[in-house]
């Protein structure tokens, strides 16, 4: 090991975009029987993987392998599971199980120990029912054979993993090992997320990738949230003016007190 490689490069920072979440689909009758576990209505795969997708892979993300920078993934599933925490050391960093309800997991990364990093944990919603249109009211669980109907349920968050004045060591691989870049423009169905409602349709019709253009869209759509509370607090500071004026001629109109 070169003599400088444990030394921190000072006010460079460098990323590496990751997905985490779920895909969910629905037992068949006959998968049903064969588990032992009649109540398990659901097969489920929770993961941590690359952003980007391998051309025609029928799995969200997972184009690159993550283990030269992340050493082990810790998924903690719901106490009702045996053995709820589970460690996967090596690639794909994923836990596949059955089971009949919604949990919140916790994901533990640790990195490589030439990072330096200390571990993250994130949490994810366990989403094992289709996304509804979201806002009109309750939102409802179809009944199973409709669910089936609907095909995978896909629940995936896009994130990036900074590291801030990174060893020099480490920073080499990870610099050797440049991520997959996501494609540029939707080729395939958007993955859906609560926070882009209007993606639902767009979400539809098989398996999910991200793109670049969804983050420009999210950029969008901050900018454009951003304007219409400026907006509102301008309309609303107006109304608040003309009411202090009718407030002081209604006192003029009293007279002193
Ligand atoms: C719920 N709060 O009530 C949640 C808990 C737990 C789900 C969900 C595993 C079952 C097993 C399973 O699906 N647990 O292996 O017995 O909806």
């Amino acid at each position: 090991m070169a003599s400088n490689d444990r030394v921190r490069v000072r006010g460079l920072s460098i990323y590496r975009p990751i997905i985490y979440g779920n895909t969910s689909v629905v037992l068949t009758q006959e998968e049903r029987e064969a588990l032992g576990s009649p109540d398990h209505t659901h097969r489920w795969t929770v993961a941590v993987r690359s952003a980007a997708s391998a051309p025609n892979s029928d799995i969200v993300g997972g184009a690159d392998d993550l283990s030269y920078f992340i050493k082990r993934v810790t998924f903690k599933l719901h106490d009702t599971y045996p053995n709820p925490t589970r460690n996967i050391d090596k690639p794909p960093f994923e836990v596949t199980e059955t089971g009949w309800g919604e949990f919140e997991i916790q994901i533990r990364i640790t990195f490589v120990p030439e990072s330096g990093e200390k571990a993250v944990t994130i949490y994810h919603h366990l989403k094992l029912h289709p996304w509804s249109a979201v806002g009109s009211g309750e939102p409802e669980i179809p009944p199973l054979e409709a669910a089936m109907k609907m095909g995978p349920v896909h629940s995936w968050q896009y994130d990036e993993i900074v590291f801030n004045d990174p060893f020099q060591s480490f920073l080499n691989i990870l610099l050797a090992h440049p991520p997959t870049p996501l494609p540029r423009t939707k080729r395939r169905p958007v993955p859906f997320h609560t926070a882009n409602p209007a993606s639902l349709e767009a979400s539809k019709g098989g398996v999910p990738e991200f793109t670049q253009a969804m983050e420009k869209e999210e950029a969008e759509r901050l900018e454009n949230a951003r304007k219409q509370v400026i907006a509102e607090q301008d309309r609303w500071r107006e109304k608040l003016i003309e009411k202090e004026h009718e407030l002081e001629r209604l006192r003029k109109q009293i007279g002193p007190s």
